[in-house]
C-alpha cells in the first residue's frame, strides 16, 4: 500500500475529504509545540478549515518535544495525515493539510529556535499537557526543581522545554527588533493564558529582568478552552485509516465529531480565521474553561477512577452501567451548581450531551489514559469546585467521592504521575487520617480551604475508611444507593 503523501493524495477515494486549497501557496505562520494526537484532532483541524476558507500564511511547523520518529513520519508524509471522525454510527475520514513540516525539540533544538525566531512566525500554540510546563500553579512562577526547567535555566545549551524555548526565542526576537509572537496555550488548565504568561516572565526574570519586563509588556498570551475527545492512536486507528483512504498513514488519529474552541481574541500579530470551523472568539474565556474543566474533565476523572477500580477498560464501559451513569450525572449536577450563570449556555443540555459523548460506542477511550497525572488534573477538575461548593454550603460529597477513588487508585501502585512516589507512599498509609495528612504535605495539591474543613474531612475520611474495609465494588455501589436517596 502506498504511503500517504502529496503524490498519493490525488488517489484517495471520493468519500474522503482532502485539503481544498493550494497548500503550496500558503506559507507558515504558526509553530506548534507538542505534536500529539490532540493537536492533530483540534488546532491543526481548525487551521485546515481556516486555510480552506481564506488561505493565508498560517501553515504550522509542528514540534514534537521528544519523539524524533513523529517528526520524521510527518516529513515523510509531507505533513499530511488522516483524522477519523467517529460518530456513534459511522466513521468518516478527512485528510488534513495544515501542517507544513515537523521538527523534534530534543534532537533539533537549534532548528526549533530558528523556526520560533523567524519573523514569519506570528503565533506559537502549545499542547504539552499539564505537567509539561514546569510552572508551579501555587506560586505562578517556574518550578526550578522540574527537570526540564532546571536544565533550561542553566542556559549552557539550546533549551529543550516549552518555556525555555519560547523565552529564548523571545530574547532573540527582542535583540533582532522582531515583534514577539502570540503564545496560545491549548492545555486543560484554568486561565491558561495568564498561567503561561506568568511562567514565561518568571523564567526570563531569573536571568534578565529587562527581558522579563519586555515579555510582561509585549507578549500576548490569550486564554483558550479546547475540547475534543481524542483517544491515543492504536493499531486499529491505522487499520481503519488504511481501509478508508487506501494509503498507509502512520499518523492517523481518531476523534469524536464534537469539537469546541473558545478563544480570547487578543492576537496583536493577526490570526487565522479559525471561525471557519466554528471557533468562538470572546473577551472572557474563564467561564467556558471552568465549565469544561469541571463538567467534562471532572466527570472524566471520576469515570476513569471508577473504571480503573472496577476493571473497566473504556469510558463507554463505565457508561454502560446504569448505576455508574447515575453517579456521573450526580457529579455533573454538583459541579454545575458551582458554576457562575452563563448566558447562551444551557448547562443541563451541555451535561446531557456530555453523557452521550462519553457513551459513544465507536470511541475506545481508555480509562487508564484519563487516569494518568491525577495530581496535575484533580486540583482544577475536582478540588476547585469542591472549595466553591463548600463556600456556598453545597454538598462536597461527590467531589470527596471522586478524590477518595483517586487516592485508592494511587494505592494500587505503578502510577503514571510526576508525583507517583509521594502519592503511592501517602495512599499506602494504614489509616485514612495518615493518608490525608501525608497528601497535605504535597505542595499545591490540597487547597487549604479543604484541608481545614470539617465537612470535607468527614466525607473523605468516611469514604476512605469504607474502602479500607470493603471492596471498591461495594463502596461504589453503596454510593449509588446513598445518592439515590
Ligand atoms: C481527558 C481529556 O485525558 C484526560 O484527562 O479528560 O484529555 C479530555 O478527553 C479532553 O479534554 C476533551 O476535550
Amino acid at each position: 500500500m502506498r504511503r500517504l503523501n502529496k503524490s498519493s493524495l490525488a488517489a484517495v477515494p471520493d468519500g474522503v475529504a482532502t485539503p481544498e486549497y493550494d497548500r503550496d501557496a500558503c506559507g507558515t505562520g504558526i509553530v506548534h509545540l507538542g505534536l500529539g494526537a490532540f493537536h492533530k484532532a483540534h488546532q491543526a483541524f481548525y487551521t485546515d478549515a481556516a486555510l480552506a476558507a481564506g488561505g493565508g500564511d498560517w501553515k504550522i511547523i509542528g514540534v514534537s518535544m521528544r519523539n524524533e520518529q513523529t517528526a520524521q513520519d510527518f516529513n515523510e508524509q509531507d505533513g499530511l495525515y488522516t483524522i477519523l471522525v467517529k460518530a456513534p454510527e459511522r466513521t468518516e475520514a478527512q485528510i488534513i493539510g495544515s501542517i507544513a513540516s515537523a521538527l523534534c525539540a530534543r534532537t533539533q533544538p537549534d532548528d526549533v529556535l530558528n523556526a520560533l525566531s523567524d519573523p514569519a512566525t506570528r503565533i506559537v500554540t502549545i499542547t504539552v499537557t499539564e505537567k509539561g510546563y514546569g510552572i508551579n500553579r501555587a506560586t505562578g512562577g517556574v518550578d526550578p526543581s522540574h527537570p526540564v526547567i532546571a536544565q533550561d535555566l542553566k542556559r549552557d545549551q539550546a533549551p529543550v522545554g516549552a518555556v525555555g524555548l519560547i523565552v529564548a526565542a523571545l530574547e532573540k526576537r527582542r535583540a533582532d527588533g522582531t515583534a514577539p509572537f502570540t503564545v496560545l496555550c491549548c492545555d486543560n488548565l484554568p486561565e491558561n493564558g495568564k498561567f503561561v504568561h506568568a511562567g514565561l516572565i518568571d523564567f526570563a526574570n531569573r536571568f534578565d529582568t529587562g527581558l522579563g519586563d519586555w515579555i510582561a509588556r509585549n507578549v500576548a498570551c490569550p486564554s483558550s478552552m479546547v475540547d475534543r475527545i481524542t483517544p491515543a492512536q492504536t493499531a486499529a486507528t491505522r487499520e481503519i485509516a488504511a481501509d478508508l483512504t487506501e494509503t498507509q498513514d502512520l499518523l492517523a488519529v481518531e476523534t469524536e465529531s464534537f469539537h469546541q474552541w473558545v478563544i480570547e481574541d487578543h492576537f496583536p500579530s493577526g490570526r487565522p480565521s479559525w471561525e471557519a470551523a466554528g471557533a468562538i472568539f470572546t473577551r472572557d474565556v474563564a467561564p467556558f474553561e471552568k465549565m469544561k474543566l469541571r463538567l467534562l474533565n471532572g466527570s472524566h476523572s471520576l469515570i476513569a477512577y471508577m473504571g480503573l477500580l472496577l476493571g473497566k477498560q473504556y469510558v463507554r464501559d463505565v457508561l454502560s452501567d446504569a448505576g455508574l451513569e447515575a453517579l456521573i450525572r450526580k457529579h455533573l449536577d454538583a459541579a454545575s451548581a458551582t458554576l457562575p450563570p452563563m448566558h447562551d449556555i444551557d448547562l443541563p443540555a451541555y451535561c446531557a450531551d456530555l453523557v452521550e459523548r462519553f457513551r459513544n460506542p465507536n470511541i475506545a477511550h481508555e480509562t487508564s489514559q484519563i487516569g494518568t497525572d491525577g495530581s496535575e488534573k484533580l486540583p482544577q477538575r475536582i478540588l476547585a469546585p469542591a472549595v466553591d461548593a463548600l463556600g456556598a454550603n453545597q454538598s462536597v460529597r461527590p467531589f470527596a467521592f471522586a478524590t477518595a477513588l483517586w487516592i485508592w487508585f494511587c494505592r494500587t501502585g505503578d502510577l503514571n504521575d510526576p508525583r507517583a512516589e509521594q502519592l503511592e507512599s501517602a495512599a499506602q498509609k494504614t489509616s485514612p487520617e495518615e493518608i490525608l495528612a501525608d497528601l497535605e504535605t504535597i505542595s499545591g495539591l490540597i487547597p487549604a480551604e479543604l484541608a481545614t474543613s470539617v465537612v470535607w474531612r468527614r466525607d473523605i475520611l468516611s469514604i476512605l475508611s469504607d474502602l479500607m474495609e470493603h471492596s471498591p465494588e461495594f463502596v461504589i455501589s453503596s454510593e449509588i444507593g446513598e445518592r439515590a436517596n
